[in-house]
């Protein structure tokens, strides 16, 4: 029986990956797929995209690369660089990290972004994986990745929220940007009524365990906080499980942390 394996945020912890990727023991039937968030805040982010590039050249299994908010990031600013050069200055002059990971990147001629994709839905598992999350005014998601590249202008932009969608407002259910939130307002899972399938996420950590709400299932576990790293493993006909390795705490966690939700 097949298995779909997802793993949470990375954040360039090469060590942890590899130590998940050994205890998954994944077969050719399977399918891994990570939430995104591959790169950045963590110590080694080009050796991370070299060996999901080498795995997925050379594993006898499907590899799978959600797009993140740090890829989106780096998307926009190879993107920015060829279209708006200025723009892309001054994203670089804010971010260091931008030109250093091009340069990289291009030097190691590694191509994972051009074939990530902004979500991953599964029939088998049924299950819709997203980096960030939906907020409740979204009310068509895209039947496929081709009908979503397709997208443009404002259709576009709502649906790049599921990149960094955490909280949303109380009344309108509108994407809230980190910091504008006021207490009354939900984290989107709170309050996310299922109607685009069970959804799997990563991008808010929740150091150490992973995070079950009734519509949707949190697995970034903070691998860069020290929190480990965490995989969901989902099987026809079986519960699904978590499996996890531990990390060495690289940054501290500094994000007003969300309550777990009681169970
Ligand atoms: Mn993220």
């Amino acid at each position: 029986m097949s298995r779909l394996c997802i793993i949470g945020d990375v954040h360039g912890m090469l060590a942890p990956l590899r130590a998940l990727v050994c205890k998954l023991d994944i077969h050719p039937s399977d399918k891994l797929v990570f939430v995104g968030d591959l790169i950045d805040k963590g110590p080694d982010s080009i050796g991370v995209v070299k060996y999901v590039e080498s795995l997925r050249r050379t594993a006898d299994y499907e590899i799978v690369v959600v797009e993140g908010n740090h890829e989106d990031r780096m998307r926009r600013y190879l993107r920015n660089l060829k279209l708006r050069p200025r723009v892309a200055i001054e994203q670089a002059a804010r971010a260091p990290e931008l030109e250093q990971f091009k340069e990289q990147l291009a030097s190691e001629g590694m191509a994972f972004l051009d074939w990530s994709v902004p979500f991953y839905r599964c029939k088998t598992h049924d299950v819709l994986v997203v980096h960030g999350g939906i907020p409740g005014t979204l009310q068509d998601f895209p039947v496929s990745v081709e009908e979503a590249s397709a997208l443009t202008g404002r259709e576009a932009k709502r649906i790049e929220k599921i990149y960094r969608t955490r909280f949303v407002n109380a009344k309108s259910g509108e994407f809230l940007a980190l910091g504008d939130q006021g207490p009354a307002d939900p984290f989107w899972a709170e309050v996310y009524d299922g109607r685009f399938g069970h959804v799997v996420f990563g991008h808010q950590p929740f150091l150490s365990r992973p995070a079950k709400f009734t519509y949707a299932t949190g697995i970034d576990t903070g691998a860069v906080h020290g929190g480990g790293l965490t995989a969901l493993t989902l099987q026809q006909g079986m519960s699904p499980t978590f499996i996890s390795v531990g990390s060495e705490r690289f940054t501290p966690y500094v994000l007003d942390p969300v309550p777990h939700p009681s169970n």
